[in-house]
C-alpha cells in the first residue's frame, strides 16, 4: 500500500514573501515527492509494505541493513508533518492548555522560542528542529539529517526543516532569518496544540 504524498495544505504562495512559491515547488514537488518514490519502491514487496509510515520508521531506525529505507521513510513522514506545521498569517502564541504546559516546562514562552531557535541554528549541516513531548514534559529537540524523535519515544509536536533546501532560494545563507520568520509568521500553532491534545490522551 503506497505512501501517498499530500497535497500542500495551502496555495504554492500562500507563505508569501516569508516563504516563495518557487521554494515550495521544489520543496514539495521535488524533495518531498522524490522521498515518497524512493520509500515506495523500497519497500514494494517487502513485509514493510502493509506496515504504517511511523511503524517502518521505528523498525528500521539504526538498522544499518535498512538505512535508505529508514531515510526516505522518515523524510516522507518528516515533510508530511512540517507541511502542516505552518500557516499563512501564522506564527503568534499559542493558547490554553499548550500554552499553560509551555510555560510550565520551559519557564515562558519567550524561553521556548530562545531554545528553539537555538536548536534550528546549532544544528550543524541538515536536519530538523522539534518541539515534543517526552515522558509527559515538553522538550525542544533537534535531529541530523533524517532523524525523527520518535524513535526515540517522544511524540513530535512541531517541527521545522533546516535543510538548505528549505530556505536558500529565499534566505541563502540567513537560516537564523528564515527561523525567525517561520516562529513569528509561520507556525499553525492549532495544529501544535491538536498535537499536544492526543498526544496527552
Ligand atoms: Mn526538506
Amino acid at each position: 500500500m503506497a505512501y501517498q504524498l499530500p497535497a500542500l495544505p495551502y496555495d504554492y504562495s500562500a507563505l508569501e514573501p516569508y516563504i516563495s512559491r518557487r521554494t515550495l515547488e521544489f520543496h514539495h514537488d521535488k524533495h518531498h515527492a522524490a522521498y515518497v518514490n524512493n520509500f515506495n519502491q523500497a519497500v514494494a514487496g517487502t513485509d514493510l509494505d502493509n506496515k504504517p509510515i511511523e511503524e517502518v520508521i521505528k523498525i528500521t531506525a539504526g538498522d544499518p541493513s535498512k538505512v535508505g529505507i529508514f531515510n526516505n521513510a522518515a523524510q516522507a513522514w518528516n515533510h508530511s508533518f512540517y507541511w502542516l506545521c505552518m500557516k499563512p498569517n501564522g506564527g503568534g502564541t499559542p493558547t490554553g492548555a499548550l500554552a499553560d504546559k509551555i510555560k510550565e516546562d520551559f519557564g515562558s514562552f519567550e524561553k521556548f522560542v530562545e531554545e528553539f531557535k537555538t536548536a534550528g541554528a546549532t544544528q550543524f549541516g541538515s536536519g530538523w528542529a522539534w518541539l515534543v513531548l517526552d515522558n509527559g514534559k515538553l522538550k525542544v529537540t533537534k535531529t541530523p539529517n533524517a532523524d525523527n524523535p520518535m524513535t526515540s519515544g517522544q511524540i513530535p509536536l512541531l517541527t521545522m526543516d533546516v535543510w538548505e533546501h528549505a530556505y536558500y532560494l529565499d534566505y541563502q545563507n540567513r537560516r537564523p532569518d528564515y527561523i525567525n520568520d517561520f516562529i513569528t509568521k509561520l507556525i499553525n500553532w492549532d495544529f501544535v496544540a491538536e498535537n499536544f491534545a492526543k498526544a496527552m490522551g
